[in-house]
């Protein structure tokens, strides 16, 4: 493979190849060891970055609670209009950013632009809601009086987001946060630090411009142990956390345990139903699509395809030959479809995967395998497969964060149904089905027991006016649109008299 450039990106997004690291606007705390950025895409060096220690995260913190005094004190419709201003930076760097997502993450540019679009969206959605952060109000029961309820800001907010979003899912959680008052400091994943001071660089620049107290927005490039030390720092209000069902459990009860607020974004298992009445051209681009996306390394990735027996096998045969097309290489070339996992030790699950599936009965249509040779020489490139499978196999009741897509036939679709949900997971659902009986079914009460339910759209790529989230294993929680930001503020209800007595309510009598 060629080597890549992406010095001049890096440049024009403030990231030299040294001294970068955690930043709360000016000032760095940077005292932990380096760690060092390496590109799943052809496994070279990226730069090295300054980690925080514990007493750095401190003074990150200190800061924070300093500019959440000042911050929480502009109108919500004036932080908005930074929210606007940070939107409109992002227009800027549309394309260096994007790049650098690719670059760094290893997923194809177009989902690298569309990572960062999906960043303007939601700047454009917050700026609008900055004027909305509305309550009721309601009659009271006592003559003179009145009631009503408020939102107000929570403080810090803490968000920890994973390697497979590196910038977008900060962004949900940051535009909401800042409209409502609060500040945020982010500890991102250890395998994409450069995207992440990519965006508190630009953050900067509005802060810069806008004579902002330091500490809005900050950045705690740390490993494991400091994200343990925010996670129960009673100073952090809500902790939004992205990442594994395993690390969320914790993360869930260590803030519950101090009765902090938590966003909990884990695991899905997300399947697509392509009924008798499916349109399989449709049917195969999004499942294509969703399972081999982001090489199979998006929370809302299609992991099951269950298939209607009378369709089974033209589905089949159709995913095969898809597959056969599929080009695996260099994210950036914008011929290929599929690049790398993130790591080599993500390519060791994906084996993993692979091998228990098949000890458990798993038939392969579609073989996986590591790439080798002098396109793939960082290691990181698998083939895309194909396993019929069941869907009680251990393997398939499991996430594995790799383009492994599972095949279950079935017969009646109460059936398929029952079989979509039998999983812990609840993130990512959708039919394929120009039947209006079936789609309304599958969205019923008695349908998809997930967090988002679709009809002819695939499992991933869902727009951000919606709510994001999903039930059992995947926390419960939701980000982004709708009226998510009210896990962003607290609620406060207000009764005001305005007589010359003092009625109680209930109609309890209390003379002196
Ligand atoms: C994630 O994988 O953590 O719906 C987020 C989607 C994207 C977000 C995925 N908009 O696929």
């Amino acid at each position: 493979m060629s080597s890549i450039s992406i010095s001049e990106n890096l440049k024009r997004l403030g990231i030299s190849t040294e001294n970068n690291g955690t930043s709360t606007g000016l000032d760095f705390f940077s005292s932990g060891k380096a760690i060092e950025s390496y590109s799943p895409v052809d496994g070279n060096l990226i730069a090295s970055v300054k980690t925080s220690d514990k007493q750095d995260y401190e003074k990150v913190v200190a800061k924070a609670e300093q500019a959440y005094l000042e911050f929480r004190k502009i109108p919500a419709p004036k932080r908005g209009d930074l929210v606007r201003q940070f939107g409109n930076k992002l227009r800027e760097y549309k394309e260096d950013l994007g790049k650098l997502v690719s670059y760094e993450m290893g997923k194809s540019l177009q989902e690298g632009l569309g990572e960062v679009q999906e960043m303007i969206d939601i700047c454009d959605f917050a700026v609008g809601l900055s004027r909305q952060l509305h309550g009721y109000t309601m009659h009271s029961e006592r003559p003179g009086h009145r009631m009503y309820e408020q939102y107000h800001p929570l403080g810090i907010v803490g968000v920890i987001s994973a390697f497979n979003f590196p910038v977008a899912v900060w962004s949900w959680n940051a535009a909401l946060a800042w409209i409502c008052g609060n500040v945020v400091i982010w500890k991102p994943s250890e395998k994409t630090p450069l995207c992440a001071i990519a965006c508190q660089n630009i953050f900067n620049e509005v802060a810069k411009e806008n004579d902002l107290p330091e500490g809005i927005s900050n950045l705690v490039i740390a490993d494991h142990e400091i994200g343990d030390q925010l996670v129960n720092d009673k100073k952090i209000a809500l902790v939004s956390f992205t990442g594994s069902t395993r690390v969320g459990r914790i993360v869930g009860k260590n803030v519950a345990e101090r009765f902090g607020k938590s966003i909990l974004e884990l695991g899905g298992n997300n399947a697509i139903i392509i009924t008798e009445n499916a349109d399989i051209n449709m049917s195969i681009i999004g499942a294509v699509f969703g399972a081999v996306g982001t090489a199979g390394q998006r929370c809302t990735s299609t992991r099951r395809l269950i298939i209607h027996e009378s369709v089974y096998d033209e589905v089949k045969n159709r995913l095969v030959k898809a597959y056969g097309q599929l080009k695996i290489g260099n994210p950036l070339d914008e011929t290929n479809h599929v690049g790398p996992l993130i790591d080599k030790a993500a390519v060791k699950q994906y084996q993993d995967s692979i091998e228990k599936c098949k000890a458990e009965g798993g038939n392969f249509i579609v073989e996986g395998g590591v790439l080798e040779g002098d396109n793939y020489n960082s290691g990181c490139y698998v083939k895309p497969c194909i396993a019929e499978v069941e869907n009680s196999y251990e393997i398939v009741q499991h996430e594995t964060f790799a383009p492994i897509l599972y095949l279950i036939k079935y017969k009646t679709l109460d059936e398929a149904i029952a079989i979509q949900n039998d999983v812990p997971q609840g993130l990512s659902s959708a039919i394929m089905t120009q039947n209006l009986r079936e789609a309304e079914l599958f969205l019923s009460h008695a349908g998809s027991d997930c967090g988002i339910a679709n009809v002819n759209i695939g499992t991933s790529g869902a727009e951000i006016g919606g709510a994001f989230g999903g039930e059992k294993e995947t926390g419960g929680g939701r980000e982004s649109g709708s009226d998510v930001w009210k896990y962003y503020m607290r609620r406060q209800t207000n009764t005001i008299n305005y007589t010359t007595n003092l009625p109680l309510a209930q109609g309890i009598k209390f003379d002196l």
